[in-house]
């Protein structure tokens, strides 16, 4: 069998407003548009990925938040309505998606067999968690094909930004060892904002973009060195900085994606590709792109 192998790495944030602003037919609630910056990086996202065949998306998803190890979807078909519980006024989304239990248990058995916490989820009533469903759609909108679900384990709010990366860096590790042994092609989704302090009142249409804008200076400026060192492929420096970063910036890479998928490429010295950025409630969103497909061995 041939190897497997990661053909892209993309942070891919889930704010579910970019949901509500496409108006796709599973969403209830309908808008006029709004935050179109990201949902171009989208757009561009998606034409960066038209011709590369893949088997798999492989998510890690600050939303889906578990506090004893990591856990992984077990079960093949899940379908229900997912709310985002903050703004049940702009997520309602009424999803069907296929699970490649095959490979979540590949990742789980590898990730165990390397001392990590780790437990397969197997309660057929699981509601997905709204930022793996947005996250997905923005890159993948036809939904066909199978997903590999990973939950974030909040080993921060025990310990420290500094565990958690340990066991990211393992997580992610352990992911691309499993994948190369599947042989399968696959796509990985860090579902994360950067900057994520955001404003406590909502503006009426919440689609009204005079009112849209980064929380403070402070934030701007450490989303900007956060793409800077993603586009000048040092990653390794982002890792090094990233307990500052969530700590100033509230970044929503405390949940692990960030690392994790840092870690599951190798930690690359390759430029990652801008495809947009922007703020949602005044968080701070980039779309990027580390085609790893194209790098070699
Ligand atoms: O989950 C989110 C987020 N990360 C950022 C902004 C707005 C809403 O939801
Ligand atoms: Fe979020």
């Amino acid at each position: 069998m041939a190897k497997g192998g990661i053909v892209a790495g993309c942070l891919a944030p889930h704010p579910p407003h970019l949901v509500y602003a496409e108006n796709p037919e599973q969403n209830e609630p309908v808008s006029e548009g709004g935050w179109e910056q990201l949902r171009w990086g989208y757009e561009r996202l998606r034409d960066s990925l038209k011709d590369v065949d893949y088997d798999v998306i492989v998510i890690l998803s600050p939303h889906w938040q578990t506090y004893v190890g990591t856990h992984f979807i077990g079960v093949e078909e899940c379908s229900s309505k997912s709310v985002d519980p903050v703004f049940p006024n702009l997520f309602r989304f009424n999803y069907d998606l296929k699970i490649d239990v095959e490979l979540a248990k590949a990742i789980h058995d590898q990730a165990k067999s390397e001392g990590m916490s780790v437990k397969m989820m197997t309660n057929p009533d699981f509601r997905v968690d709204y930022g793996t469903i947005v996250s997905c759609h923005m890159v993948r909108p036809e939904w066909d094909k199978p997903i590999v679900s990973i939950s974030s384990n909040r080993s921060l709010a025990y310990y420290s930004v500094e565990v958690m990366q340990e066991m990211m860096l393992e997580l992610g590790r352990s992911t691309a060892k499993a994948i190369e042994e599947s042989g399968k092609k696959c796509l990985l989704l860090a579902s994360n904002s950067l900057s994520h302090r955001h404003f406590v009142t909502e503006t009426n249409p919440p689609e009204d973009m005079s009112k849209e804008h980064i929380t403070s200076h402070a934030m701007h400026l450490w989303d900007m060195r956060m793409i800077e060192l993603m586009r000048q492929g040092k990653a390794q420096e982002i890792i090094n900085e990233m307990p500052e970063f969530c700590e100033q910036a509230i970044a929503e890479s405390d949940g692990g994606a960030l690392t994790w998928l840092l870690s599951a490429m190798g930690i690359p010295q390759q430029p990652a590709i801008l495809h947009g950025y922007g703020t949602i409630i005044g968080t701070g969103n980039a779309i990027m792109e580390w085609p790893c497909r194209e790098w070699g061995e």
